[in-house]
């Protein structure tokens, strides 16, 4: 084979190869929507979120101060949804959960 050649074939195998896993991991993740009381500003947002990512296997969390919500995503086998809403009302914010998937 010649340099070029394997060259490209190493790098279709980077790109190719850690798909399939995170695809395995991303399938593995639960989501869950809490409603957030108390938040009136974007520090608030920005309190909660950080809260939230704290939380040994939250994945990530996307707080919205319009709806008064967080969506998080996490690891089912580290965390669950009691540590999260426990997490927020530590920083403040009591949550409940809005949406489970
Ligand atoms: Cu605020």
């Amino acid at each position: 084979m010649r340099p070029i050649l394997s060259c490209l074939l190493a790098a279709s195998l980077l790109v190719a190869v850690p798909l399939p896993i995170a695809a395995a991991a991303d399938a593995d993740l639960q989501t869950t929507t809490l409603a957030v009381e108390n938040m009136t500003c974007s520090m608030c947002r920005i309190t909660v979120g950080k809260a939230l990512k704290r939380v040994d296997g939250v994945v990530d969390a996307k707080v919205d101060l319009k709806s008064k919500s967080a969506t998080v995503r996490f690891d089912p086998t580290k965390t669950d949804v009691t540590a999260l809403t426990r997490a927020t009302t530590n920083a403040g914010y009591p949550s409940s959960i809005q949406r489970q998937e």
